[in-house]
């Protein structure tokens, strides 16, 4: 059963091992609150964390039997596939912060090339005193160039990044809260979904909901435009949506980018196997794989596979599942979809919402988009 999204504070400790004073406690030596004292002056900032940060969210093993659900039909299906959306436990949440930081993965210089140049402006077409939602919001790294931006706009601001991810929401947020004064951080942790339901209940006042990184890319055209649709119905009249939507290219490009050198990607792409095996029991040889990420341009989809070296069973001991796979078998593990202008243009339209404006980066590699609720 389905619990709804429960409010709970910092489960760790604050930052420099502050306590928080007690309001109540006139045995405190009095003339200056201890925080206060030259011995402690590191800690005033300690002082307002829990005020400012708050981490709401869905339990972990709800997403776990999503997961079990995912792998049992998966892996029974011809062709073999799982959802990359698993993809990002701790582990795969840092080996995709590795991803961004490659020189052959261009999506986060270019995206984050664009917000550089071009927050002023972006922030300009938003309606004054805008909070800020985020889905996926990993490290919120690019994102700190947009909170900039709202804070040199509008002296406070309310950030709701949501992530799979407690730990990235959690470093996030020490760092954010470090960086800017007038920022309040309202985290929620879990699924797309049920942030778009957090976003609806608890941020009140106009927002824009954002989605960087070209995350849209992992879904089908027509669940992508279905999705948009859905996130749109969270809008209100004169707020907005920013996200970050990677272009056709050239196929060399690409396939340098989701398969680097290093291997960093294809050891991203083989921790949906060892997931299985840290959560399931799994006996997922990780060596028996290989990992290739094809372009197909017609359609404009980088696919992403791990490919059975060799004829293997694979026993999957908490959820009682025996698979076999046969030499050079293929499990689909991630899509990577990529726009051009004109099939923006259609997303945008088939999700029912407007363009408000779209910037590129200089290589026209990579593109923003705002878009607003279309008046009915
Ligand atoms: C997180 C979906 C944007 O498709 O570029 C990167 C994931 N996979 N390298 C992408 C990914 C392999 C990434 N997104």
């Amino acid at each position: 059963m389905r619990r709804g999204p429960i409010l709970r504070p910092l489960a760790r400790s604050p930052p420099h091992g502050y306590n928080p004073p007690q309001r109540n406690n006139l045995s405190l030596p009095q003339a200056s609150p201890f925080y206060l004292r030259p011995e402690n002056r590191m800690s005033i900032r300690a002082a307002t964390w829990h005020e400012r940060f708050t981490l709401a969210g869905e339990e972990r093993s709800e997403n776990l039997a999503a997961f079990a659900a995912d792998v049992r039909a998966g892996l029974a299906a011809t062709p073999k596939r799982l959802s990359c959306r698993f993809i990002y436990d701790k582990v795969g949440s840092e080996l995709f912060e590795r991803i961004c930081q490659l020189p052959e993965y261009y999506p986060t210089g270019a995206e984050r090339e664009i917000l550089t140049r071009h927050a002023d402006r972006i922030v300009g077409l938003m309606p004054h005193g805008v909070h800020l939602a985020e889905l996926g919001s990993g490290s919120s790294d690019k994102t700190q160039v947009l909170i900039a931006a709202l804070l040199r706009a509008h002296p406070r601001l309310l950030y709701v990044p949501m992530d799979i991810s407690r730990a990235a929401l959690e470093s996030a947020a020490e760092q954010l809260l470090d960086r800017f004064e007038g920022l309040r951080i309202r985290a929620y942790m879990g699924e797309y979904h049920d942030g778009l339901a957090f976003v609806q209940q608890f941020v009140e006042g106009p927002k824009c909901l954002s989605w960087l990184g070209s995350s849209i890319g992992n879904l089908a055209r027509p669940a992508a435009a279905a999705f948009l649709q859905s996130a749109g119905a969270c809008l209100a009249e004169h707020d907005r949506m920013l996200i970050g939507i990677d272009l056709r290219k050239d196929g060399s490009v690409l396939e340098q980018a989701y398969d680097d050198p290093g291997g960093v990607t294809a050891s991203f792409n083989a921790n949906i196997l060892g997931r299985i095996n840290r959560e399931f029991g799994g006996d997922f040889d990780l060596e028996a794989f290989r990992y290739e990420a094809r372009y197909d341009e017609h359609r404009g989809v980088v696919e992403m596979f791990q490919i059975s070296r060799r004829a293997q069973a694979v026993r999957i001991e908490k959820l009682d599942l025996d698979v076999s796979l046969a030499a050079d078998e293929e499990i689909h593990t991630e899509s990577s979809y990529k726009y051009s202008l004109a099939e923006i243009d259609v997303l945008a339209a088939d999700a029912g919402l407007g363009v408000v404006e779209q910037w590129f980066d200089q290589a026209k590699q990579f593109t923003l988009v705002l878009l607003e609720p279309h008046a009915e």
